[in-house]
């Protein structure tokens, strides 16, 4: 066996570029780059590896300096996002702080199940000089260190504590990172001195590897009883979720919509699985959907739930679905989520189960009327979200106005980024996506600062796209880092900064929950109150945005807006948008809910009245048994 002396991070580098994964025939580099940030941790480690193979071409393995270690998880995130998971990024972090960073955006692509290889430096393996600078010393082991932290938000979690685990670690890795089912972050802790150490490794272990993606079909017991339930129906419901996209299955789920007259909801994820205006699209469902979607989701006396988790905000915390036979019928590739509210499970891939289930329920279609109806309720909302889109507000433009500009200028494949704050709610239930690349939310957790870097990942994915991050005040402030990233690597971006002083969403469920805003808006504290409800800050988001590089074109109305927009679109440099807008103004009801528990005995009348309320609601919520 011949054998070739690396280190066992020059040996990592050399893996990772040798990795390939292919579905329908089409096949692409695994690993596509490796963000990172390094410290003592890494800088003689990987950073040495990455360097030589950059000088040497021994491994093509493109390094990416990230401005925060949270946020290259993130860009890595919205990059594999973008490419439907078929192909991810590596980070690289240092030891300690470095490292912990990056568990936030771990969760996040856990959560969202998208691939990312994260390799955290750990402390000396040899513990020789031990405590190290960041080392946590538990005084109950020695073998613990900050990056066992990973282990509950990886969907593999390893340490290299020698050379020799190296290899089975890695091909561990590659699998749940392309296994449709599994996939999520997955952690490789590197101590720092094993990073360096030198091996002499089979040659075998550098051979071009390629990774299956597979598209599982259903089991044909399971497909039948999924037909008889669905066959059952008069009522039934398709949610879409991101399973749909990643599957690349809109065109399977177009013709079994055509084919059976199902009306499809989306979700967060699923957005843009179907062309918003197609006659079977009814737009988003659960606490933040549209009305029509929750109308329809009321009386569905089967949901077929396709590729979908089945979030809180998806079944408005369980009170979305109340027909007294409800039945679920869940296809989705895991057999977690397919199992899930009891329903029947068809684990498959989304469109090969779609494809199965099409011809399956040959001859079935649900009653004219039913479809129908759907569709007067949707000529109707499609005159409330065109209000909502043209609303006039003043003095200062509310948001649904700017999503509004923003869609209507848009064209099919550009993409718009969101993850947390009153956008991604206003989007779910208003954005007339047209493309299932086009709805970019992260809302699976939901984490602020994912805006900027997600969509730096996003372009990179697909440069020929236009990538139009919207980002809130809030969001801006907690994570603007990578704006700088963007600039240096000449990465374009157009960033819509929204600015409403504050939190504009915790800001009304607070007031919903008889919490009277405390606390979250953007002010001086009042002398006179002792609360935050003083004056204006002389805060400016966009002189901060102008000064890490990017152009910046301050706005004031919603024509000044679009004008910006074109000017943006025609620029090839990353340019911020900054508008501010009302934080209440009105905005169109779901017709829905979401379960946050309120308060059961308080002092304030506020909270009282909101704790009646929230006992009503709760009285709708099912188990789904
Ligand atoms: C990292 C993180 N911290 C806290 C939250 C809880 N949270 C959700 S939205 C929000 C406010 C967001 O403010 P901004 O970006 O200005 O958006 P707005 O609500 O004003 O639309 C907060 C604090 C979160 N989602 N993520
Ligand atoms: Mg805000």
């Amino acid at each position: 066996m011949s054998t070739v002396r690396l280190t066992v991070a020059q040996a990592l580098v050399r893996f990772l570029a040798n990795q390939y994964s292919e579905r329908d025939g089409v096949r692409q580099r695994l690993i596509a780059g490796c963000f990172g940030i390094f410290g003592h941790g890494n800088v003689a480690g990987v950073g040495q590896a990455l360097l030589q193979a950059a000088e040497t071409g021994e491994a093509d393995l493109k390094y990416y300096l990230a401005r925060n270690e949270q946020a290259m998880v993130h860009a890595s995130v919205g990059f594999a996002r973008m490419r439907n998971r078929l192909q991810a990024f590596a980070c690289t972090a240092s030891i300690g702080p470095g490292s912990t960073n990056m568990i936030t955006g771990a969760a996040l692509a856990t959560i969202n199940r998208i691939p990312v290889l994260l390799l955290p430096s750990d402390f000396f393996a040899t513990r020789v000089a031990s405590p190290v600078l960041q080392e946590l010393e538990d005084p109950r082991s020695y073998d613990v260190s900050v990056n066992d932290a990973f282990r509950p938000v990886s969907r593999f979690w390893d340490r290299i504590n020698r050379p020799e685990q190296l290899p089975s670690a890695l091909l561990a890795a590659m699998r749940v990172l392309t296994d449709p089912a599994e996939t999520g972050a997955v952690t490789l802790a590197l101590p720092q001195d094993v990073q360096a150490e030198a091996h002499d490794w089979p040659e075998d272990l550098f051979a071009e590897r390629t990774w299956y993606v597979p598209r599982p079909i259903p089991e044909p017991a399971a497909l039948d009883r999924a037909v008889a339930v669905l066959r059952s129906a008069r009522t039934p419901l398709i949610i879409a979720g991101g399973g749909v996209i990643y599957s690349e299955a809109s065109a399977a789920l177009l013709r079994f919509a055509e084919a059976t007259g199902i009306p499809a909801a989306d979700t967060q994820a699923g957005k843009g699985a179907l062309a918003w205006d197609h006659p079977g699209a009814v737009g988003g469902v659960g606490a933040t959907g549209s009305p029509v979607a929750n109308a329809l989701a009321r009386e569905a006396d089967v949901v077929l739930g396709i590729g979908t988790r089945y979030s809180d905000f998806t079944t408005a915390s369980r009170t979305a679905f109340q027909h007294p036979g409800l039945r679920f019928v869940n296809l989705n590739i895991a057999a977690f989520d397919a199992g899930k509210h009891a329903g029947v499970s068809l684990v498959a891939d989304a469109r090969a189960g779609l494809e199965a289930l099409t011809e399956a329920m040959a001859g079935y279609r649900v009653d004219e009327a039913y479809p129908a109806r759907a569709w007067d309720l949707d000529t109707r909302w499609r005159q409330v979200v065109d209000h909502a889109y043209h609303l006039g507000h003043q003095p200062l433009p509310a948001q649904t106005e700017i999503l509004g500009a923003l869609n209507e200028f848009m064209a099919e494949r550009d993409v718009v980024v969101q993850a947390a704050g009153s956008m991604p709610g206003d989007l779910q239930m208003l954005w007339r996506a047209r493309d299932p690349k086009q709805y970019h939310v992260e809302y699976g957790y939901s984490c602020m600062g994912y805006e900027i870097a997600g969509g730096l990942g996003a372009k990179l994915a697909d440069p020929g796209r236009e990538v139009f991050v919207l980002v809130g005040d809030g969001s801006y402030l907690m994570m603007a880092s990578e704006i700088v990233t963007a600039v240096s690597e000449r990465i374009k971006l157009n960033i819509i900064l929204v600015d409403n002083r504050g939190f504009g969403s915790i800001g009304s469920l607070s007031e919903s929950l008889g919490s009277q805003r405390f606390g979250t808006s953007y002010r001086y504290r009042n002398p006179e109150t002792g609360l935050l409800d003083g004056g204006v800050l002389p805060v400016d988001l966009a002189a901060n945005a102008a000064s890490l590089g990017a152009d910046v074109l301050r706005t004031r109305t919603v024509k000044e807006f679009v004008a910006a927009l074109e000017q943006a679109r025609a620029s090839d440099r990353t340019t911020v948008v900054y508008i501010e807008t009302d934080p209440l103004a009105p905005v169109p009801a779901s017709e829905s809910w979401w379960d946050v528990p309120v308060s059961e005995v308080a002092a304030l009348e506020s909270t009282q009245n909101a704790r009646a309320a929230y006992e009503a609601a709760k009285r709708d919520q099912r188990l789904y048994l």
